[in-house]
C-alpha cells in the first residue's frame, strides 16, 4: 500500500537530517529509485533531498528541449516503473493549463529561471459555469522544490517571464499519462494527455 495521504509521513523511516547532497542528477536519480522503491512516499524527505540537488546545467542539458509553442516534457527516468521524472522546459510566458495529477504525488525542483505556480480549489461543481477560486501564488526561484498533491489542490504553472526560459524537474508518483485540465472561467474539465517531448535525450516522432 502506498501512502494515500501526503502529509501523513512525517515519521523518520527517512531521515532528512541526515540527507547527502547528491553531486549530480544522475545521482539524485539513484537517491530516487532507492527510495521509491519502498511503498511509502516520505514528502518532507524527497521535497529536502531534490532540493538539496544544486542545479548544474551540464547535467540536464541534454533534456532541456524547448519549443516556441508550448513547454515541453522531456523524460529522465521512469523511475522503475515507481515515478517518472521529467525535464519541462517553459519557453518566455509558456504556461499550464489549470490541472490536477491523477492522485500522484507531484515534487517540482527548479533548475534555471523561475515560475509562478498558482493554485485553486477543485471545482464543487463543474455544470455550474463558475469560475474558479484562486488559492495562492507563489513564484518559485532556482533550487527550491514545490509539492502538491490532488489532496492539497489544483495549479497552474508558468514561466512569467518575458525575456528568460525556465526548466524545471519533476516527479511524478505514481507515474500517469493522462490529467484533469479545468477552465479558469467555466470550471469545465477535459482530459489532457502528458505528451513526452524527448526520451532520454532523444526527441519524440
Ligand atoms: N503537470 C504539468 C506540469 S506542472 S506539475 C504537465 O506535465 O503538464
Ligand atoms: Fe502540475
Amino acid at each position: 500500500m502506498s501512502c494515500q495521504t501526503p502529509c501523513c509521513c512525517t515519521e523518520s523511516f527517512e531521515d532528512v537530517t541526515k540527507i547527502v547532497a547528491p553531486k549530480s542528477l544522475d545521482e539524485l536519480l539513484k537517491q530516487l529509485e532507492k527510495i521509491f522503491s519502498k511503498d511509502r512516499v516520505n514528502v518532507e524527505y524527497v521535497t529536502a533531498l531534490m532540493k538539496a540537488y544544486k542545479s548544474n546545467p551540464e547535467d540536464w542539458k541534454k533534456y532541456a528541449m524547448m519549443d516556441q509553442h508550448k513547454y515541453t516534457r522531456n523524460l529522465v527516468s521512469n523511475g522503475n516503473g515507481k515515478f517518472n521524472l521529467l525535464v519541462l522546459c517553459w519557453n518566455m510566458s509558456q504556461g499550464s493549463s489549470i490541472h490536477a495529477h491523477a492522485n500522484s504525488h507531484c515534487f517540482m525542483k527548479i533548475l534555471d529561471g523561475e515560475v509562478l505556480e498558482e493554485r485553486f480549489d477543485w471545482p464543487t461543481d463543474s455544470d455550474s459555469e463558475a469560475s474558479m477560486s484562486k488559492t495562492m501564488e507563489r513564484k518559485h526561484t532556482k533550487d527550491t522544490c514545490a509539492y502538491i498533491h490532488d489532496k492539497i489542490g489544483l495549479h497552474r504553472v508558468s514561466n512569467p517571464s518575458h525575456a528568460e526560459p525556465a526548466i524545471t524537474l519533476h516527479l511524478y508518483s505514481p507515474p500517469f499519462s493522462e490529467v484533469k485540465c479545468f477552465d479558469e472561467q467555466t470550471s469545465h474539465v477535459t482530459m489532457g494527455q502528458m505528451a513526452l517531448w524527448s526520451i532520454n535525450g532523444v526527441k519524440s516522432e
